[in-house]
């Protein structure tokens, strides 16, 4: 039987070779500090535009027909800067500067979504997550900036298990 609602998000997918130069910071970061917990999966490494919680599947399809009248022209983002969200032990990376087509994406990605699903308005920071549930955020240096072409968002459905968020591509939409 189908689930009667999934978790859903609208976020940019790296390209294998963006995710690799990620998982390369990740990776410097666990050797230098030691780390051995808390790494995303490499699989796993994203960069969220909107988090949409839980959408009953009866409206996933009008979601997505939502989602495919979105447009952008592609755009370059760097991730060229360290943050923290220190409450649950979050590393990221991001940019420095939010380029204009990515605010307006998520802004019209939200507008998107509004028609279908309730959508919690609070301020967007872009980043892609490295670690989680740091009981202590280690040292960070400076690193390669990771550019990435952006020319498609996604559509994912997340299943939280003990293991591990597990995430799968519902759809893409190319530019
Ligand atoms: P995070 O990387 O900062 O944890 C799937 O869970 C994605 O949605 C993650 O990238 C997560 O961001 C993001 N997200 C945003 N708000 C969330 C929330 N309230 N609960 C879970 N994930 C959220």
């Amino acid at each position: 039987m189908a689930a009667s609602q999934q978790r859903l998000f609208v976020a940019l997918w790296p390209d294998a070779q963006t995710r690799e130069q990620i998982a390369a910071v990740q990776k410097q970061v666990m050797t230098r500090a030691g780390l051995l917990d808390g790494a995303v999966a490499f699989d796993n490494l994203h960069l969220t535009l909107l988090f949409l919680g839980n959408v009953a599947s009866a409206d996933i399809a009008r979601l997505q027909n939502h989602l495919s009248r979105v447009a952008s022209m592609p755009f370059h983002l760097m991730l060229d800067r360290w943050g923290q969200f220190s409450k649950p032990g979050i590393l990221w990376i991001g940019p420095q500067q939010t380029p204009a087509p990515l605010q307006q994406l998520h802004g019209d990605v939200a507008a998107a979504c509004r028609d279908v699903v309730s959508v919690r308005e609070s301020r967007y920071i872009p980043h892609v997550t490295l670690f989680r549930k740091l009981q202590q955020l280690p040292p960070v240096d400076a690193f390669e900036p990771v550019a990435w072409l952006v020319d498609r968002f996604v559509l994912v459905a997340s299943n939280t298990r003990p293991q591990g968020a597990q995430y799968r591509v519902l759809q893409e939409f190319l530019f």
